[in-house]
C-alpha cells in the first residue's frame, strides 16, 4: 500500500482514519451520480460555499482526495475538473464502470492538547443502468419471465412492447437472437421515452458484451417452447457472471445509500414516467441491505442505516417553488421511507443542485409577473429565462399530472473557477454533506 502511494508521489503521508465512512452513490441513469461527486470533491477542497456545514460542525478541516485502491477503478476527478473549468463547459459523459474516491477529512481539534480528528469518505459512483439488474439475483428465470410480461402487457408499454410479445406468442418461428433484437428494441425504446424501469443493464447498453451470445435471451412463459431451457440457461449465466460479479465486487460493503432523484424528468414525462420511476427506484432499494445497529453486524457485513434521498438539479426549480419540488420527492419515496422506518433506518429526503447554472429572475408572462430561472440552454449561446410551469400544492390531486405541462429545458452547466480555492456555485450541498457526515464526526 505504501508502495504504491511512494511510487506515484503522493507528496505526503496518509494518516489512518479514525473512521471510515462508505457511500454508495445510487440512482437510475443521468439522475445526477457523477456531477454530484464531482461538485462534492470541489466543494469539500475549497470549503468556501459551505456556511451550513461549517456551522453545524462547529470546527474546521481540510479535505484531500486520497489516491486510489487497487480494487476499484479511480473516480477521475481531475479531468472532470479541467473539463468543467472550460470557458464552455460540457456535462460529463453517462459511466460506463463502478468507481471509487476516498476524500480524507481532517478536522482540527478546538483545544491544542486534543488530535485532530482523521475521517475517509469513501464514495462509489456507479453507472446507473446497472443498478436495476441487481434485482435479478433474487429471480429465477420463471420469475423474471412472468415479470416482465406482466410488465410488458400494461397499456402504457404496450405500443413498445407490442412487436416482440407477438414474436413470443404462440409458436415462435424468429431466431434467438432476433428475439433478444426485438427484446432490447423494445427496452431500448422506452428508455428513449423517457422510462427508468428498463433492463437487463447490458440489454440497454450492451458496454463491452457487444455481440456477446450470452444475452441471447429473453422472457418466456412456454416453457415446452424447444428455446426456453436454453434462454434460461442464459438467463442464469447473465445473472451469475454479469450481476452477480458486480454485487458482490461492489455492493456490500456501505452504511449509508444516497440515492438520487430526477424528478426534473417526471415532471417533463408525466404521470407514466413518475410511476415508472417509482418502481425502478423501488427495485434499486431492494438490492441493497439495510438495518444495522447491532454489534455482529457492524463488524462482519456493514448494513446501510442510513438513506439519503435527494432531488438533484434544483436549479431548475425556481425559489419560490423549491418547497413543492421537496413535497413531489416524498411523493415520490413515502412507500419505501415507510419500509426503512421499519427497519430502524434513518432516512432524510433533502432537494439539491451540484452545479447551480441557472439563476433567479422575474418575467411577465401574460401580464403577470412570475418566478422563472435562466441560463444557458444546451445548444445555445446566450442565456434565456424561462418559465417551467408551477408545481401544485398538493399531489393527492391527480388532475395535475393532466394539467400541468411543464416544459423544463437542459441547461449547460457554468464553469467551475480556475482556482482550488473556489468552489462551483451549487443548491444545498452544503446541507447534503452535513447529512452524510452528521452522527459521525
Ligand atoms: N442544471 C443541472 N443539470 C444537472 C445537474 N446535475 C446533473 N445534471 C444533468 O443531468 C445529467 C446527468 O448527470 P450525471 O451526473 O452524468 O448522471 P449519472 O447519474 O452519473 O448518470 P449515469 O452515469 O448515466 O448513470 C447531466 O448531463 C446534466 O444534464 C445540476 O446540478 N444542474
Ligand atoms: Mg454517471
Amino acid at each position: 500500500m505504501f508502495n504504491f502511494i511512494k511510487d506515484i508521489n503522493f507528496g505526503f503521508k496518509i494518516p489512518t482514519p479514525d473512521k471510515t465512512i462508505k457511500v454508495a452513490v445510487t440512482g437510475l441513469s443521468q439522475s445526477g451520480k457523477t456531477v454530484f461527486l464531482t461538485s462534492l470533491i470541489n466543494q469539500l477542497i475549497a470549503n468556501d460555499k459551505l456556511p451550513f456545514l461549517n456551522e453545524k460542525l462547529g470546527r474546521s478541516f481540510v479535505a484531500r482526495l486520497l489516491p486510489p485502491d487497487s480494487v476499484y477503478m479511480r473516480f477521475d476527478y481531475y479531468s472532470k475538473l479541467s473539463e468543467f473549468r472550460k470557458k464552455n463547459p460540457i456535462w460529463p459523459k453517462s459511466t460506463k464502470a463502478v468507481t471509487k474516491t476516498t476524500i480524507q477529512l481532517e478536522f482540527k481539534s478546538n483545544y491544542a492538547f486534543l488530535e485532530s480528528q482523521i475521517i475517509n469518505l469513501e464514495l462509489v459512483d456507479y453507472p446507473g443502468e446497472w443498478l436495476l439488474d441487481l434485482m435479478m439475483l433474487d429471480l429465477s428465470f420463471e420469475e423474471w419471465s412472468n415479470h416482465m410480461i406482466d410488465l410488458a402487457k400494461e397499456k402504457k408499454r404496450v405500443k413498445f412492447s407490442k412487436e416482440w410479445l407477438e414474436a413470443i406468442a404462440g409458436d415462435i418461428d424468429k431466431s434467438e437472437e432476433e428475439l433478444f433484437d426485438l427484446f432490447s428494441e423494445y427496452q431500448k425504446n422506452l428508455y428513449y421515452h423517457g422510462y427508468s424501469y428498463v433492463g437487463p443493464g447490458r440489454f440497454v447498453e450492451a458496454g463491452d458484451m457487444q455481440n456477446d451470445p450470452i444475452l441471447y435471451f429473453c422472457p418466456l412463459k412456454d416453457k415446452n417452447n424447444s428455446i426456453y431451457e436454453q434462454f434460461k440457461k442464459r438467463y442464469d449465466l447473465y445473472v451469475k457472471e454479469v450481476v452477480n460479479r458486480l454485487y458482490l465486487e461492489h455492493f456490500r460493503e456501505f452504511d449509508t445509500q444516497i440515492i438520487l432523484v430526477d424528478l426534473i424528468k417526471t415532471l417533463n414525462g408525466g404521470e407514466e414516467i413518475f410511476d415508472d420511476m417509482h418502481l425502478a427506484i423501488k427495485g434499486i432499494l431492494k438490492s441493497f441491505t439495510y438495518g444495522s445497529n447491532n454489534f455482529i453486524s457492524k463488524f462482519f457485513d456493514l448494513k446501510i442505516d442510513h438513506v439519503i434521498f435527494a432531488a438533484s438539479k434544483a436549479d431548475h426549480i425556481p425559489l419560490s417553488q423549491r418547497e413543492a419540488y421537496i413535497r413531489l420527492l416524498k411523493e415520490m419515496i413515502w412507500d419505501m421511507k415507510q419500509e426503512l422506518d421499519i427497519k430502524h433506518v434513518d432516512t432524510e429526503s433533502t432537494i439539491f443542485a451540484s452545479v447551480k447554472s441557472t439563476q433567479y429572475v422575474k418575467a411577465k408572462l401574460n401580464g403577470v409577473e412570475v418566478d422563472c430561472v435562466r441560463g444557458i440552454v444546451v445548444g445555445e449561446d446566450e442565456p434565456s429565462t424561462h418559465f417551467p410551469g408551477l408545481l401544485p400544492k398538493d399531489y393527492k390531486d391527480k388532475n395535475f399530472w393532466k394539467e400541468g405541462k411543464f416544459n423544463f429545458v437542459s441547461f449547460k452547466p457554468i464553469s467551475f473557477p480556475s482556482k482550488d480555492t473556489n468552489a462551483v456555485d451549487h443548491i444545498r450541498m452544503d446541507r447534503l454533506i452535513y447529512s452524510l457526515l452528521k452522527d459521525r464526526v
